[in-house]
């Protein structure tokens, strides 16, 4: 008991001192970029499409550090996403809300990538971006089209904006309490 309770002091210790590592994917032109600027500097930033990867250290919250990998997905890069899966400790997943017509190429993606053993029992939060542009209910079309309802692993679906930073810190905070819990589980 006593060496449980110090390996979870442990873990809490090391969640607020270290980076937590965060995966973005999603779509090209989806906002995975903007969404990263916009944590780290609260303001709409204009990228040219990623050919790389953006990483940045952000911090949602107090007690709460992320390093985030964004990933541009073109063709070349994706068949080799699965190697950037190891060591993650939660992972996003955005979608522009205002191209729904991108679902099944989203969920095609989103297989290939849920398919890596490397990812275990990882928390997903879907950032659903773009909500500026869109004036109806997008949630539930989006939870359907990525079949978020089969998943076995644990998710959170946020409506959000880039544009206007609605909903982006209040996702990657939920994202941090989820990343925490996991980490508690994987000590049991
Ligand atoms: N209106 C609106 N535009 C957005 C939003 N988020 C991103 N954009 C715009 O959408 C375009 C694409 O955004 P990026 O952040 O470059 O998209 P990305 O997912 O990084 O794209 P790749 O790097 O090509 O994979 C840019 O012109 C952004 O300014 C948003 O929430 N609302
Ligand atoms: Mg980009």
């Amino acid at each position: 008991m006593g060496f449980f309770v110090s390996k979870l002091q442990d873990a809490v210790e090391y969640f607020r001192e270290s980076p937590v590592r965060v995966l973005f994917l999603g779509l090209n032109g989806a906002g995975k970029t903007a969404i990263l600027y916009r944590l780290k500097l609260n303001e709409l930033i204009t990228m040219p499409p990623t050919m790389g990867i953006n990483v940045e250290i952000v911090s949602p919250c107090e007690d709460l550090t992320m390093a985030v990998w964004d990933v541009g997905l073109n063709a070349q890069a994706r068949p080799i996403l699965k190697h950037y899966c190891p060591g993650q400790d939660g992972f996003v997943f955005v979608f522009d809300s205002n191209d729904l017509t991108g679902l099944e190429e989203a969920r095609e993606i989103f297989d290939s990538i849920l398919e890596s053993e490397a990812w275990d029992d990882v928390p997903l939060v879907v950032l659903a971006n773009k909500q500026d542009l869109v004036d109806y209910e997008t949630i539930p079309a989006i939870a359907e089209g990525l079949k978020l309802y089969e998943l076995k692993r644990h998710w959170h679906i946020q409506p959000c904006s880039a544009a206007t930073g609605d909903g982006i810190f209040e996702g990657m905070r939920k994202l941090g309490c989820m990343i925490q819990e996991y980490q508690k589980r994987k000590l049991r």
